[in-house]
């Protein structure tokens, strides 16, 4: 039977906000990874931070928290450790893993836990009604910033390399079936990945759009070196460098629940149901909430 990984909620993002389609490719995925018996809708769980991203909470049919601005890395990961077996998906905006966030951003990709992290960068704290974020480009006119903003933007990707991030990849927001591919591969990583959806917002920020002529695809790849150079290709402030799409990064290491032997003995042991102590339903809302 096909899932319905839909809601009764009305959609409010603006017509035409590339966030549509990024919904349309994680029900897409997941659809199909449900269908195939690959994994069961009710293992699935979701967090999100805040922010006009965040809004995909309501528009999908999957148990989960919509946390605190900032803090959805750290409350999945929280997820995994409370139920190892579930598989967690969080999402978050530009303004929320990189600035208020930014802590969990790094030590997330130490701790190593097998879930994925779904980043909509759209170069602007949007909701909030377009502020700047600390990957806005140099000159960005802004409500918060009128001489436009002075610092060059941050590297996430840099960044998360230095932190020993075993999965980064890149995505188009208007590349559906780029993004499904990606988002297989990162759910299929064994380990923390981070898939950074570059994404344009139709309201704020303009300047940043459009920077699909600057797109080009790449291999997989497993080499750090190579990781660096790619990560360093765009600096999230030229119009006229190239971003490479893909996995920028992937390597092999021991994840949170293969390091911890709590999480490892409820992994491997039938006698330690989680299910039994429902931990999960204590703490998740049920589809029927939403
Ligand atoms: C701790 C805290 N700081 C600030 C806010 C206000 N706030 C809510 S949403 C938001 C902007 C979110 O921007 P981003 O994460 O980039 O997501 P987008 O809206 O662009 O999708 C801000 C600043 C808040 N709710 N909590
Ligand atoms: S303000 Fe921007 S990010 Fe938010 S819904 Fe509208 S187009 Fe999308």
């Amino acid at each position: 039977m096909k899932p319905d990984l839909s809601t009764k909620s009305e959609i409010t993002w603006c017509p035409g906000c590339p966030n549509h389609m990024i919904l349309a490719s994680v029900k897409q995925t997941l659809s199909q990874l449900i269908e195939t018996k690959k994994i069961k809708q009710t293992d699935l769980a979701i967090t999100t931070d805040i922010g006009c991203h965040a809004k995909i909470f309501d528009y999908l049919n999957l148990s989960g928290i919509y946390c605190l601005h900032g803090r959805a890395i750290p409350t999945a990961i929280g997820m995994k450790i409370g139920n190892p077996k579930l598989k967690v998906l969080t999402f978050v905006g530009d303004g929320a893993a990189y600035a208020e966030g930014i802590a969990h951003f790094i030590h997330a990709f130490k701790y190593n836990a097998d879930m994925t992290l779904i980043l909509h960068d759209n170069q602007s704290f949007s909701l909030t009604t377009g502020q700047p974020t600390p990957t806005s480009q140099q000159g960005y006119i802004s409500k918060s910033e009128p001489l436009g903003v002075f610092d060059k933007p941050m590297n996430p990707m840099k960044l998360a390399l230095a932190a020993n991030a075993t999965f980064i990849a890149r995505t188009n927001a208007r590349d559906m079936p780029h993004m499904n591919e990606i988002l297989l591969k990162a759910m299929n990583h064994k380990g923390f990945s981070f898939i950074e959806i570059i994404q344009d917002c139709l309201i704020f920020n303009l300047d940043s759009n459009n920077k699909d002529k600057q797109m080009y695809k790449i291999k997989d790849n497993t080499n750090k070196k190579i990781a660096e150079k790619l990560a360093d290709e765009f600096d999230y402030n030229s119009k006229t460098g190239k971003i490479p799409l893909g996995v920028i990064y992937q390597s092999n290491d021991l994840s949170l629940e293969e390091k911890w032997p709590q999480l490892k003995k409820q992994l491997t042991n039938k006698n330690t149901q989680l299910g039994k102590l429902n931990i999960m339903k204590k703490l998740i809302p049920t589809n029927n909430d939403k």
